[in-house]
């Protein structure tokens, strides 16, 4: 995010000679983004994540492509090579991006898929976007992909892609990873298309999730939906042990945890830059005892209120001393002409007013809040600061955030809060766990996190990175391409034991 902006060296291949690219990342966005200056011009800014990090090496050597949108409405752009990776736009309407993205994929399905926090709309006219803008990504791809090339979509946003690839490409091998959670059935089946979109999924080879409970939730959709239904009922489905036979085809369901470039992030960490900058910021901030953090995009999903409610009532309790303790929250601006998002915002930064209102002094608030990214170093040098780092999601596919904060922690300080609910709370237990519903328990485990006796809190940091710098997101990504490419393999291998009704 925020990066610095870069023009990328553009190269113009010669498309009609080129045999087409073997492997080919789908999703919503492209790894850079356009941007409209104000004097009508465009650049490109690098959006660096970890997706991209991970699949760029394999981008690369498999003469690879990335078909996505540029992120500003009716942009047309040519395709160009920047390093090595062939980058395409799929152009979007302005229209488009309010019914297909802004509505159907971030007012229906984003709650739908976090547990209805928010009521999810169902709007005929989103969902016409939904398909019109899934054929447009599935026709594009089946354009340029070569004979017998692995395609790997991403994403709630391109559920339809799998099945209309496969229609007019039988020839290639599909992956599709789901970045959020799946929904259990009962929550499932309000959608008034969940038909067409667990037949959509089915299109692909191999449908991985976060968590072993995503991919189950699906296994049972994928039984009571696929293949019933009016003129799509001609198609019998099996389950079983993480296999769905669709016809003659079978489909593995999988669960492959996402992670980040830990050894990156540990190295960027212990840099001597980064460090003085960690001192100064605690200086800035009045050289506190104690530090929280927060780092979320302004998202629903994220708890970001429940963290401020168990620190006013901690506060209020004088269980946490107002005179030495800081919060600091990040929140990145996100979809910020959803409603909700719109409404939330509002929300929280009354809550912080009133804390600060109840508890601080002039010139020493007792949380800072920033409605705006920050760049990569200084988000690190934020890490390196905090005493304790607040993960309260109501909900959370798996929460990078988490895993950044430990791999930042060479030094073995610090303490991690972590929300149950988070796909990250299956792998980093030594967390100090909580429910985000309960209030008291988010309040006992922020406050345990706190006072922790040193020596205890380096054992639990050093568990923690274990499992992290063991588990990078190119063991993940790996993984997932791997279990793609073994056909044979039963989808048994990838999740074992499933005890699904028949
Ligand atoms: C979705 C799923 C799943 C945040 N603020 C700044 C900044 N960030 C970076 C973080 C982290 C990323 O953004 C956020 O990732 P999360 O995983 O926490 O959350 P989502 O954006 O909701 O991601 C999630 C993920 O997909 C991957 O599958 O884990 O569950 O919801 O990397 O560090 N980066 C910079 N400045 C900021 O201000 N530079």
């Amino acid at each position: 995010m925020d990066e610095p902006s870069v023009t990328p060296a553009q190269t113009e291949p010669d498309w009609t000679q080129s045999a087409g690219p073997e492997f080919v990342v789908v999703a919503n966005r492209l790894p850079v983004d356009l941007e409209r200056l104000p004097d009508g011009s465009t650049r490109w800014k690098r959006s660096p994540g970890g997706l991209v990090t991970a699949l760029e090496p394999i981008l690369r050597h498999n003469n690879g492509a990335w078909i996505g949108w540029p992120g500003v409405p009716d942009a047309e752009v040519d395709p160009f090579v920047e390093d090595g990776v062939e980058l395409h736009s799929v152009r979007l309407s302005a229209a488009e991006v309010a019914d297909y993205y802004e509505g159907f994929s971030n007012a229906t399905l984003w709650p739908l898929y976090h547990d209805v926090i928010v009521r999810p709309e169902y709007r005929r006219e989103w969902w016409a976007a939904y398909v019109e803008v899934n054929r447009r990504f599935a026709e594009y791809t089946a354009k340029i992909a070569a004979e017998g090339a692995t395609v790997w979509v991403q994403d709630y946003q391109l559920q339809l892609v799998p099945k209309m690839l496969r229609m007019l490409r039988p020839d290639l091998t599909i992956g599709f990873f789901l970045h959020i959670p799946f929904p259990p059935v009962e929550l499932f089946m309000q959608m008034p298309w969940r038909t067409e979109i667990i037949e959509g999924l089915l299109g692909a080879d191999l449908i991985g999730f976060h968590l072993p409970g995503g991919a189950q939730n699906f296994l049972y959709l994928a039984k009571r939906l696929g293949g019933h239904g009016t003129s799509r009922g001609t198609v019998g489905v099996r389950v079983r042990f993480g296999v769905v036979q669709v016809g003659f085809r079978a489909v593995r369901v999988g669960a492959f945890p996402i992670s980040i470039s830990s050894g990156e992030l540990d190295e960027l960490s212990r840099r001597r830059s980064t460090r003085d900058r960690a001192r100064q910021i605690r200086a800035e901030l009045g050289d506190p005892k104690y530090v929280l953090l927060g780092v979320d995009r302004l998202d629903y999903t994220k708890g970001i209120d429940v963290r401020l409610a168990a620190l006013e009532e901690l506060l209020a309790e004088g269980r946490i001393d107002r005179e030495n303790t800081v919060m600091v929250q990040l929140a990145t601006p996100s979809r910020e002409r959803v409603d909700s998002y719109i409404q939330m915002r509002g929300d929280i930064e009354r809550q912080v007013g009133r804390i600060n209102g109840e508890f601080g002094r002039v010139g020493h608030p007792v949380v800072h809040y920033l409605h705006r990214p920050v760049v990569r170093e200084e988000l690190i040098s934020f890490f390196v600061a905090a005493d304790a780092m607040l993960v309260t999601p109501l909900r959370d596919g798996m929460n990078l955030v988490a895993k950044e904060y430990v791999a930042c922690r060479s030094d073995l300080k610090g303490a991690l809060v972590l929300s149950e609910f988070t796909g990250a709370a299956g792998e980093l237990r030594q967390a100090y766990l909580c429910n985000p519903h309960d209030l008291d328990d988010v309040k006992d485990a922020i406050s345990e996190a706190v006072h922790q006796d040193p020596e205890a809190g380096r054992r639990r940091m050093r568990s923690l990175r274990r499992q992290v710098l063991t588990h990078d997101v190119d063991r993940w990504a790996r993984a997932f391409l791997e279990a793609l490419s073994h056909n044979d393999i039963a989808g048994s291998a990838l999740l074992p034991d499933l005890d699904l009704p028949h």
